[in-house]
């Protein structure tokens, strides 16, 4: 299989360093460091520890993840792995992503509350959206998840079926309802997930949870009137 990770980044200049050099060599074949107008150092930390770094000026999770999916076109990959940029993920437990496309899974969600989490690492407001959030898509999709975790692994050909659209923090929900809808053989892994370091941009700060938070209930919504 020929795996590329995406990785979106902004501002994780003290973080970018570790996830890469936790990723298992042997699994992947590209990284690819999305750079979202970081104004730090992350871009150039990235191509330090060897990853392929690419820029995106429209500010935004969803935009950065669809410029690494346009670079991904001519690597033409099997399968594509997303990960954060801030060191909350173990990149260390791809395999056990990976292990399930093997088998014939189209979508393996690294589910956080199936794995273990440190104290502190899933603030509560992330804890309890991410619960409404799967409770609505079970309400309303039929398909239980038990996350909306970042890290995450889809087979190539059936990422672009998604016709993915979402540009800010609406992606990984969007992913996700429509890979019901699209009747894709979809699992879940348990992940461990840690304190990031750095600087929180989303569930850490109010104005972040509250836009992230309505973009993802919002999108719920739409996909479900859309059907
Ligand atoms: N490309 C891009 N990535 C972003 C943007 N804002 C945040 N991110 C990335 O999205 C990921 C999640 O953001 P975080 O700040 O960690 O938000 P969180 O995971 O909800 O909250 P924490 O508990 O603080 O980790 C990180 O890898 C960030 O670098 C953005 O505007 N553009
Ligand atoms: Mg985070």
């Amino acid at each position: 299989m020929n795996v590329v990770v995406l990785i979106p980044a902004f501002n994780e200049e003290a973080s970018i360093q570790f996830v890469l050099q936790h990723i298992p060599q042997e699994l992947v074949d590209d990284v690819i460091v999305v750079d979202n107008n970081s104004t730090d150092r992350t871009a150039e930390r990235a191509r330090k520890c060897g990853a392929t770094v690419i820029k995106e000026t429209k500010q935004g999770y969803g935009h950065a993840c669809l410029a690494g999916m346009e670079y991904a076109k001519r690597l033409q990959p099997d399968v594509v792995v997303f990960l954060d940029a801030d060191f909350s993920d173990h990149p260390e437990e791809m395999a056990r992503l990976l292990e399930k496309v093997r088998t014939g899974y189209d979508l393996v969600i690294g589910s956080r509350s199936l794995g273990t989490a440190e104290a502190g690492a899933l603030l509560p407001q992330a804890k309890w959206g991410n619960r409404l959030a799967v409770c609505l898509i079970k309400l309303l999709f039929g398909f239980k998840y038990t996350d909306l975790g970042p890290f995450r692994a889809i087979k190539w050909q059936k990422l672009l079926d998604l016709n993915m659209t979402d540009p800010t923090f609406g992606w990984t929900v969007e992913m996700q309802v429509k890979a019901v809808k699209q009747g894709l053989k979809i699992t879940e892994v348990p992940v461990s997930y840690r304190a990031r370091i750095g600087v929180s941009k989303i569930t850490g700060t109010l104005s972040g949870t509250v836009k992230a938070g309505y973009k993802i209930l919002f999108t719920i919504f739409r996909y479900a009137l859309a059907k």
